[in-house]
């Protein structure tokens, strides 16, 4: 007898998105620009030169993407907000027509039964900000904290779950420390310094949420778990410090009220004790944790890997996905477990998983066949389901993602999408993986069984 897949009823099954990658229009209605605006729009950063002046228009399209969504038998949908939207400026004036856009597809989610998990920060700093010194400035905390109160107070009345920021890691790595993503910074110091404002940045909105918020609020982190590509003693220190690096640097001080002892090894003199009234600040208790989960690392010493002195190997026989990440399920039970055993009981989403596999541009006649994808969501969802079985409280799971999207730096030649987007039409054709999805919903997960 194959093992019941069944999920818990109340389980959430969800797609995410994020704004600067599907919505297109970011100047409409009087929004500002934002560093992503300015990043794609510099010659040589972007893959093909696509940028996100139209990318998949669900700024024009949302109602029909709704509809896409139900047909599919969602019951959550994760979204971000983009900051330059509702406060142009980045502080200050309020753009109403900014808010009414998410007040809209707010409205129309929740017409359709489907519940909104909301992100205040998914890397789309409003470039006015960056303009005054962006995440290095210490007033990032106090700017963050204006404009999440701002949707809180227009919004929290139907938005039962938010998120302060999205991967803070991708954040500093990508965009401070190797360049790669905006605002294309690479310093290590300056990294270091990120990271802690972008932390307290967090513990402010969440403060702010308690002062005028009803609902829940969490942080959501990309996590990956780091395991030794050997047992030399030089591979398992390597191993501690890249799991430091990415897992425990972020997760430390919004649980546990410190940073990672690693940390001073891996940056030298760039990393600071940052004062203890500063950690209070970050230790702020969160309603949830969400989990973005794509590979794990099998971890090397590399002293030319700067600055941390470690690589992700490769496995040789292992399939990886477009984006050369290595499928490996599970890791995500590994880590999902790892959360609860490291940081106590505290209620769990998955907040994105999924995968690139190599769809063509145009839809055939017939449909886009993904194979691959369905492999990987169906290994990914049992892991999932795994985890639940071996106590990991898991209320929810986020497939990365509804539409193929500008994939940052990549472009749009990578896809993600259950839902294949033509970029010269804007027509939405959802993929074989779109149905093996609904399917799975529609059962609560009994049809991964088979
Ligand atoms: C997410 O980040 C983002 O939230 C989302 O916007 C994005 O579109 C989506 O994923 C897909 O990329 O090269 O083997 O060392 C992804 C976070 C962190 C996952 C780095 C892969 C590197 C694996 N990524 N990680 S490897």
């Amino acid at each position: 007898m194959p093992e019941n897949m069944r999920f818990p009823e109340t389980f959430l099954w969800g797609c995410a998105t994020s704004a600067y990658q599907i919505e297109g229009s970011p100047l409409a209605d009087g929004a500002g620009p934002s560093i992503w605006e300015r990043f794609a729009h510099t010659p040589g950063m972007m893959h093909n030169d696509d940028h996100g002046d139209i990318a998949c228009d669900h700024y024009h399209r949302f109602r029909d993407d709704v509809k896409l969504m139900r047909d599919l038998g969602l019951t959550s949908y994760r979204f971000s907000i983009a900051w330059a939207r509702i406060l142009p400026a980045g502080t200050g004036a309020v753009n109403q027509k900014g808010l009414d856009f998410y007040r809209q597809l707010v409205d129309a989610l929740r017409e359709g039964g489907i519940t909104p998990m909301a992100t205040l920060y998914h890397w789309d700093l409003p470039e006015a900000l960056d303009d005054r010194g962006g995440w290095l400035n210490r007033d990032s905390a106090d700017w963050f904290a204006e404009y999440a109160t701002t949707c809180f107070e227009a919004l929290d009345d139907r938005v039962p779950l938010w998120v302060t920021l999205n991967e803070p890691w991708v954040v500093t790595d990508g965009g401070y420390l190797h360049g790669v993503l905006a605002p294309g910074h690479r310093s290590p110091y300056e990294t270091a310094r990120v990271t802690h404002h972008l932390m307290r940045a967090h513990g402010a909105a969440v403060q702010a949420y308690r002062a005028v918020g009803k609902h829940q609020i969490g942080l959501v982190v990309n996590l990956e778990p780091k395991y030794p590509a050997s047992d030399r003693a030089e591979d398992r220190a390597a191993t501690q410090r890249a799991d430091a690096y990415m897992n425990r640097q972020y997760l430390d001080p919004a649980l546990k009220g410190s940073y990672p002892p690693e940390m001073r090894d891996i940056f030298g003199d760039a990393w600071r004790d940052w004062p203890a009234a500063d950690l209070e600040q970050i230790r702020q208790p969160i309603d949830f944790l969400g989990v973005n989960y794509y590979t794990r690392g099998l971890t090397a010493h590399d002293a030319t890997a700067w600055p941390l002195r470690a690589r992700t190997r490769r496995v040789p026989q292992a399939t990886y996905t477009e984006t050369d990440w290595e499928v490996y399920e599970q890791g995500l039970t590994d880590i999902l477990t790892w959360v609860k055993q490291r940081y106590g009981d505290i209620p769990l989403y998955v907040t994105e998983n999924g995968a690139a596999f190599y769809d063509p541009p145009v839809a055939a006649a017939d449909g886009v066949h993904d194979p691959l994808r369905i492999d990987y969501l169906r290994r990914h969802l049992r892991a999932v389901h795994k985890a639940i079985a071996q106590g990991a409280d898991v209320r929810g799971y986020y497939l990365w993602s509804l539409l193929d999207n500008l994939e940052w730096s990549l472009g749009f030649a990578k896809r993600f999408g259950i839902v294949h987007v033509n970029y010269e039409t804007l027509q939405r054709t959802p993929k074989d993986s779109a149905k093996f999805y609904a399917e799975v919903i529609a059962s609560h997960g009994e049809s991964l069984s088979d």
